[in-house]
């Protein structure tokens, strides 16, 4: 049997569309026997899954065989199916949330909620503010104060406008020779990103509702873009919320850069830095050195985490 190495760059439902080695997409389905297995999956292959096909004479429908192991991957619990989880791609270099600039300061929690799950997986984090076209000074300066607070932990942050092409350029740096996925709420202006800085992408693209500012689920399906030779982007439908999947209790503070290096001065060794004495992290946040939102994200992320 003729099988051919490629990427999965589409998934929608029971469908794939694969780029072959060949440089050909195929549209594929699974093997019955990969349909079975899929155990606390809600599909069990993503975009970015590298696979064995088998490609269609004709009209017939290509099959995947075989799926390769994955460099890495991001999951989170599916909304749904609270037991199951959701993959939302595989091998990718970094995952890049994107964040409306004008409500930034009630999303520290949803942010938190990502940096934790990338670092949970050990997928490198951006986060990047888009429409800062919309700010006034006031809120210019908010938004600058918690670039600043994430800046201080290390991660990158991205202040950009699609519109206006503001700071455009920085992202290209960052998105340069790498696997980048943009994840986000609906409406933040992910597909908007995807079309300005590859044109040749027509990725549909609507106006938040006028009532509620919110979202209207535009993209309805993940899909990956070779923007350059050896650049690629995905695509994918706005996320509600990001609750992690199988991320033990005590494993939810070495997600935390400011937790991680304190812990060791704590005097338990088990320490859960929530009412131990002599906590090391419960000492830093009365002094104000460690962030009051985001020691709230982690007491929430440890209180959710049923593991
Ligand atoms: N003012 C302003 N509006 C923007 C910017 N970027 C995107 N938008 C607008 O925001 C709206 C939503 O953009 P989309 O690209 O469809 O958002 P999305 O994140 O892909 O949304 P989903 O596909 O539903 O997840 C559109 O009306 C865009 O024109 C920006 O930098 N500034
Ligand atoms: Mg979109
Ligand atoms: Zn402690």
């Amino acid at each position: 049997m003729l099988m051919i190495k490629g990427r999965v760059i589409q998934a929608t439902g029971a469908w794939y569309q694969v780029k072959g080695e060949d440089g050909l997409c195929y549209a594929c389905q699974l093997r019955g026997k990969l349909r079975l297995h899929a155990p606390q999956l809600t599909s069990r292959v993503v975009v970015g899954d590298e696979v064995f096909f088998e490609p269609a004479k004709e009209q017939a429908t290509s099959v995947i065989h075989k799926i390769m192991p994955r460099r890495n991957y991001l999951i989170r619990q599916a909304p749904h199916r609270k037991s199951y989880g959701q993959l939302l791609a595989a091998n990718i270099d970094q995952a890049l949330l994107v964040v409306n600039a004008v409500t930034a300061p009630t999303q520290l929690g949803f942010i938190d909620r990502f940096l934790v799950v990338a670092e949970a997986f050990k997928i490198p984090p951006v986060i990047m503010f888009n429409k800062i076209d919309l700010l006034d000074t006031v809120q210019q300066e908010v938004l600058e104060r918690i670039k600043r607070l994430y800046e201080k932990l290390n991660y990158t942050i991205l202040l950009v406008s699609a519109h206006t092409q503001q700071h455009l350029a920085s992202l290209c740096q960052v998105l340069l020779g790498k696997v980048s996925l943009l994840s986000g709420h609906s409406g933040v202006g992910k597909s908007t990103l995807v079309n300005t800085i590859a044109p040749a992408v027509h990725q549909a693209v609507a106006p938040t509702s006028q009532f509620s500012q919110k979202g209207r689920h535009t993209t309805t399906y993940t899909a990956l873009f070779e923007v350059l030779p050896g650049t690629f982007l995905i695509d994918t439908p706005g996320i509600q919320t990001l609750v992690p999947y199988a991320i033990r209790k005590q494993t939810v503070s070495h997600c935390f850069p400011e937790l991680r290096s304190r812990a060791s001065a704590c005097k338990f060794h088990n320490c859960t830095h929530q009412h131990e004495p002599d906590c090391a992290v419960l000492q830093a946040l009365a002094k104000g050195e460690i962030a009051p939102s985001r020691y709230e994200s982690y007491q929430q992320l440890v209180d959710e985490s049923n593991e």
